[in-house]
């Protein structure tokens, strides 16, 4: 994109925002600061039962994994922060680690512990973890999310990402309320070791792998045990964890409205936990989201600085970098819009029942090319104009292919 054209269309959007009395500056420093984690487990190929298909070049450990999430900071400014996944990603020399993430301008957001799998543990959680009717399989789960934390203690993390497959697969196999009992008391355990200033952020999901009951399916759930465990427990919502059609925007302000909210899990979805790029499927969704997200932090519903930004994606025919560049765009770029909701109109739309003005409200911000905004934003950071054409023009998929090998395959799912 030539530069010119990029200036051309900034000024015309700043003239038509300045007729609304929006301040383009303002509005570009927000976008600025708006920084969103990367998943330290969607930077290889994706796969599913049915197979995976290799991209080339993926990383082939932790170091390799920063150096892609610097490029992605690098040319979007868009990030400036990992999620790890232990055992995915136990950093072998964890000084060499601070310090490769430190030389990359990256830190390191919530922890995320793994009792979903079996990875050589003395224990199999086949039929649960924190809600196994086994005690010793409770406690060796527990004692798993204690290491996660000691390990982020040493990476400089402030938050504990906690995701239970634990479920049944058929009426009868699990009993429903020790399992949810189980579960709470586990969690109290491990919300006895968190450092003060660490949060616990308790992710819910309806079903998969279990596909009769999941002990927390839904955000009423994960919230009445973040309740029981303490403040600094609050609810994760990844927007592919519900069933269809939930209103996902109304869940967010309810958790706002108690200050529950500990953060997002962004992807797109069209039918299941399908971890498409987000905003790809229901941009709209995504507006809404954010116009909740921003008015409630306006009217201090809940801080902004308080919610935890992610993506949690797995890309099985995109490049995962290529993916990952245009879902922080989309992400950035759902944010910048609802920065431009007439919050006075609406509201006044609402107090006289203007049902077609509110819409109009709406739709005018989701309707505005916000596009100069958001590159407006990384070029004053120092970012590309089009990183996803830079991406491309430096032939960095075929550099890395050439450095790391064609079938090498990442750690994750
Ligand atoms: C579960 C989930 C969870 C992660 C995993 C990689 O579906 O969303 O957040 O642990 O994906
Ligand atoms: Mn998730």
């Amino acid at each position: 994109m030539p530069t010119d054209f990029h200036q051309k269309s900034l000024s015309l959007l700043s003239e038509q925002l300045s007729a609304k009395g929006l301040n383009t500056n303002f509005l570009i420093q927000k976008i600025a600061s708006f920084q969103i984690a990367v998943p330290s487990w969607a930077l290889g190929a994706g796969g599913t039962r049915f197979g995976r298909f290799l991209i080339g070049g993926e990383p082939r450990n932790l170091e390799e994994k920063l150096e892609d999430i610097g490029l992605l900071a690098r040319i979007t400014k868009r990030t400036d922060a990992v999620s790890l996944h232990i055992p995915w990603d136990i950093p072998q020399d964890v000084q060499l680690i601070k310090q490769k993430a430190a030389d990359l301008h990256i830190r390191f957001d919530a922890m995320n512990s793994n009792t979903f799998q079996d990875y050589g543990q003395p224990l199999t959680y086949k039929m649960g973890s924190l809600s196994n009717a086994d005690p010793n399989i409770r406690k060796q789960a527990v004692e798993h999310n204690l290491l996660v934390i000691e390990i982020g203690k040493e990476l400089g993390s402030k938050g504990l990402t906690v995701w239970l497959a634990d479920g049944s697969n058929f009426p009868g196999q699990a009993h429903i309320r020790k399992a949810l009992q189980w579960t709470t008391e586990s969690l109290q355990e491990i919300y006895a070791g968190l450092p003060a200033d660490w949060k616990l952020l308790l992710e819910y999901k309806p079903y998969e792998p279990n596909f009769y009951h999941t002990v927390i399916p839904d955000w009423g759930t994960s919230a009445l045990i973040c309740k029981q465990l303490g403040e600094r427990a609050k609810v994760l919502v990844d927007l592919g964890h519900h069933l269809p059609n939930t209103n996902i925007e109304q869940i967010v302000a309810t958790l706002m409205h108690q200050n529950m909210l500990a953060g997002f899990h962004f992807n797109d979805s069209k039918y299941g936990d399908d971890d498409l790029s987000t905003g790809s499927i229901k941009p709209y969704q995504l507006f809404l989201i954010f116009c909740e997200l921003t008015n409630g932090a306006e009217e201090k519903a809940q801080s902004w600085e308080s919610i935890s930004w992610m993506i949690d994606a797995s890309h099985n025919t995109k490049d995962p970098l290529e993916d990952l560049i245009q879902a922080l765009e989309s992400i950035s770029q759902a944010y910048a819009k609802s920065l431009l909701v007439d919050r006075n109109q609406l509201n006044q739309c609402q107090l006289e029942g203007d049902v077609v003005g509110a819409q109009e409200v709406l739709q005018d911000a989701f309707l505005t090319d916000v596009r100069p905004l958001v590159r407006e934003a990384r070029m004053q950071s120092g970012g590309e104009l089009d990183p996803l054409d830079y991406y491309r023009r430096e032939k960095i998929r075929e550099k890395r292919i050439l450095q790391r090998g064609k079938n090498t395959q990442a750690s994750g799912l």
